[in-house]
């Protein structure tokens, strides 16, 4: 349950609900090797540079795996506050309302989890009873129990993540890049710094001062991409290049694709990475889960050298992504530019 002060709550009302996005791109995952392999490549690029944001069809992940896990998460936000405080770690665990530790609220509770190379998420990301069926284990004298909702959320990082990874090979075709994994293979890699979410917005709340409330405000994601699915309920808005938002029809078959900040870079500026936020207006629960694809700790960023042209210049000074992600945690807000440390 998220609880907040009538303070807190004027502090995340917002004024007014945004018009629908006119139109979300659509790229085919699985097309044909061939003319719509490239016709979807470029699609992917058009999309990258337009808006930083599109939609995957023909992704390959079972629908039925991503309805089970949905539903074993909403058993787990279900369950008595006490049960879920227990998990409550940082920067992964469980958490309510507080948002990184810059100060942000949102209505909004949640699990990070960290997703090693298989994709799994190993025990050290689960405080003992994060989950609920994990404390049967606390004692260590037994091996672990069986645990629906870990499972399910290890077969779905695995699946989401060698998504991803097919999205970036795609994207490096669109490019013109090669190797085809000159992308993938920073998500790809045994060290890889790649997270999980699994965010709840419970129904709006009566409310005295406006009618909506920031589930999670506005940011960029700092990581190359992020892949987001929702239970096909509404509260995601994006920002146009001019800084007009929208808000993104719910889709409850495809996921969505957010270009981060790391691609940003990658790609010297042509992509840009999404402003996005959540808005709660509903009376129905909003469950999303978001894959983050980060590159290993010690991976130097900087613009690819095919993407630079002749005597291009770069926009960034090169970095690593730990450095990246140290200054974005410390005591950042959500709404600041980060990137712009990093430009030349
Ligand atoms: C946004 C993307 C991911 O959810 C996240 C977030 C992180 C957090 O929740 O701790 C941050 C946020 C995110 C960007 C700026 C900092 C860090 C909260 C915040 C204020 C896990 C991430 O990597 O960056």
């Amino acid at each position: 349950m998220v609880v907040l002060a009538k303070a807190e709550l004027e502090q995340i009302a917002l004024p007014a609900a945004q018009p629908p996005l006119a139109h979300v791109r659509a790229v085919d995952l699985s097309a044909a090797p061939g003319a719509a392999r490239a016709a979807a490549a470029r699609a992917l690029v058009s999309a990258c540079e337009e808006q930083g944001f599109f939609r995957v069809t023909g992704h390959g992940v079972p629908l039925e795996l991503v309805r089970a896990v949905e539903a074993a998460a909403a058993g787990f936000f279900a369950l008595p506050q006490a049960e879920k405080e227990a998990g409550a770690g940082r920067p992964v665990g469980y958490a309510s309302k507080r948002i990184g530790t810059g100060g942000d609220l949102g209505w909004i509770e949640y699990l990070l989890l960290s997703v090693t190379s298989a994709g799994a998420l190993p025990a050290a990301s689960f405080a003992a009873s994060t989950l609920p069926c994990a404390a049967a284990a606390a004692d260590g004298s037994r091996s672990e129990p069986s645990c629906p909702l870990r499972e399910l959320l290890e077969e779905y990082a695995a699946a989401v993540r060698r998504m991803a990874c097919g999205v970036l090979e795609l994207m490096a075709e669109g490019l013109g890049l090669g190797p085809a994994d000159a992308i993938s293979r920073l998500v790809a890699d045994a060290d890889s710094d790649n997270m999980l979410r699994v965010n709840h917005y419970p129904p709006r709340p009566e409310l005295q001062h406006g009618s909506l409330l920031t589930g999670f405000g506005e940011h960029t994601d700092p990581q190359i991409i992020s892949v987001l699915r929702s239970n096909g309920t509404s509260g995601l808005e994006i920002a146009a290049r001019d800084g007009a938002w929208a808000s993104v029809p719910p889709d409850a078959d495809s996921f969505f694709i957010n270009v981060g900040d790391a691609l940003q870079v990658l790609t010297n500026g042509r992509f840009r990475s999404v402003k996005h936020r959540v808005v709660v207006s509903s009376e129905r629960s909003r469950v999303s889960m978001i894959f983050f694809g980060g590159p290993p700790p010690g991976q130097r960023l900087a613009p690819l050298r095919q993407l630079m042209g002749d005597g291009g210049r770069s926009r960034y000074r090169e970095f690593t992504w730990k450095e990246y992600k140290s200054s974005t945690h410390r005591g950042s807000r959500l709404v600041d530019d980060r990137l712009c440390r990093f430009e030349n």
